[in-house]
């Protein structure tokens, strides 16, 4: 069906947007079957540490103190400080209040006991339903982390998720911190030597190779710090070069690098008090030009590495670049970074993902994200319609069914192996 008004392009727009069931394809969350590792409710909501850090700007307690006080006593702290004596304006404030709207709970009482009561009748099994049911959300894709104790638990019980949620294997503490890493891999069994030598590759990659197993996972991720570089003769580079690559390639998963964080700045604030710090996409494209048969899933923390990751993308069908990551995650930054990435890469690229930690976060942020995208999507689509060129229903509606969902399974499924 040919579009031939604005109004009409804008109304289906919006229409595939909210019919479209999403991938989304980096959270924080887990199967429900893993028990007490998935977070959700109001107090957890409100004590995400995006609000953490927010709340400290308010306050002239201790951090300490704060990570001493129980959970519930840290939302309602945080409640009182940003949401009672003033107006929840911030995105990540304003997505506890849409998340509540869209759950059917009326933000209106301003009383944080009500909600409570409102979400202590729930199941997190029945929530998953529900939030999935709300954002429409279809697949969730997990963060796993074999140096986690209690989730290396689960797993070695043999508990695997549920069939909507996949998982992921992320490696951040070889990559990161390999000198302390190499101690635990001894205690658990692996040969891993003194020096960088072809045993001590075997063993990381044994250990790799283990987890695939164990997890089956849709790519193997890392987060890094701005300062990365590649190639580079560090723990870092050796094992990128000699593990990650080949392990990756022979399964054909893609590594994913989510590049630009600067760890604990703030070391008090514990998870809130990271930051970022614009990074030298050389590291990227040497990645991209030395491993053309790996496939490189990535995002950036840095507004200033949007552009040039956007026009790398253009160089290599090989990396595909997904989300606006937790400090771009605002609608200002989600709506100039759409943009362009629209404008120099069409739809080939996977525009959000959640990384939701709290259960029903996967509500506001698809809800912001929707928002946000209506409106760029809307005005591209009129731009082309104005040229005279016809816009269909169907067109639309592929090129959303890309962005949200196929884009990221048909980059899995491709093989640029030789
Ligand atoms: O956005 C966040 O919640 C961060 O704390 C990180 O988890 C980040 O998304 C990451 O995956 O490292
Ligand atoms: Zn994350």
């Amino acid at each position: 069906m040919i579009l031939t008004t604005e109004k009409g392009i804008r109304n289906t727009v919006e229409e595939a947007i909210e019919n479209q069931e999403i991938t989304d394809i980096h959270t924080h969350l887990f199967s429900p079957n893993f028990g007490d590792i998935l977070l959700w409710d109001i107090d957890e909501l409100l004590t995400y540490h995006y609000l953490v850090a927010e709340v400290m700007r308010w306050t002239d307690m201790d951090p300490a103190l704060f990570w001493r006080m129980e959970k519930k006593e840290q939302a309602e702290l945080i409640w009182q400080k940003l949401f009672v004596e003033r107006t929840p304006v911030s995105e990540a404030a304003r997505g506890v209040l849409t998340t509540l709207k869209e759950m059917g709970i009326d933000p209106k009482t301003k009383n944080l006991d009500t909600y409570r009561a409102e979400f202590a009748g729930r199941t997190a099994a029945a929530q998953v339903g529900a939030v999935m049911k709300q954002a429409n959300v279809s697949n969730i894709v997990m963060t796993n982390d074999p140096f986690d104790e209690q989730e290396r638990a689960i797993w070695f019980e043999g508990t695997r998720p549920q069939d909507d949620f996949h998982a992921v294997l992320r490696i951040d503490p070889l990559l990161n911190d390999f000198q302390n890493t190499k101690e635990k891999l001894r205690e658990w069994g692996y040969d891993i030597q003194d020096e960088w030598n072809g045993r001590t590759i075997k063993e990381v990659n044994r250990f790799l190779e283990d987890w695939i197993d164990i997890m089956n996972p849709l790519y193997m991720a890392v987060s890094l710090p701005p300062s990365f570089a590649y190639p580079e003769e560090s723990d870092r580079g050796r094992v990128i070069r000699d593990c990650i690559l080949p392990v990756t390639k022979k399964h054909n998963i893609p590594f994913a690098l989510m590049i630009g964080v600067k760890k604990r700045v703030n070391p008090d604030l514990i998870d809130a008090g990271d930051f970022v710090g614009k990074a030298d996409i050389r590291a990227l494209e040497n990645l991209l030009a030395e491993n053309q048969e790996n496939k490189f899933l990535v995002t950036m923390l840095s507004r200033e590495n949007q552009h040039e990751l956007a026009v790398l993308a253009r160089k290599f069908r090989h990396l595909m670049i997904f989300g606006c990551w937790w400090f771009m995650n605002n609608p200002v930054i989600v709506n100039e970074v759409t943009r362009m990435r629209l404008e120099l890469l069409n739809t080939s690229f996977i525009p959000q993902h959640s990384d939701a930690r709290v259960l029903e976060q996967v509500v506001y942020k698809w809800r912001h994200t929707k928002t946000v995208l209506k409106d760029v999507l809307t005005e591209k689509y009129e731009d082309v319609r104005s040229t005279g060129w016809p816009v269909t229903k169907e067109d639309i509606e592929k090129d959303i069914a890309a962005m949200f969902h196929e884009n990221f399974w048909n980059f899995l499924d491709k093989d640029f192996r030789k």
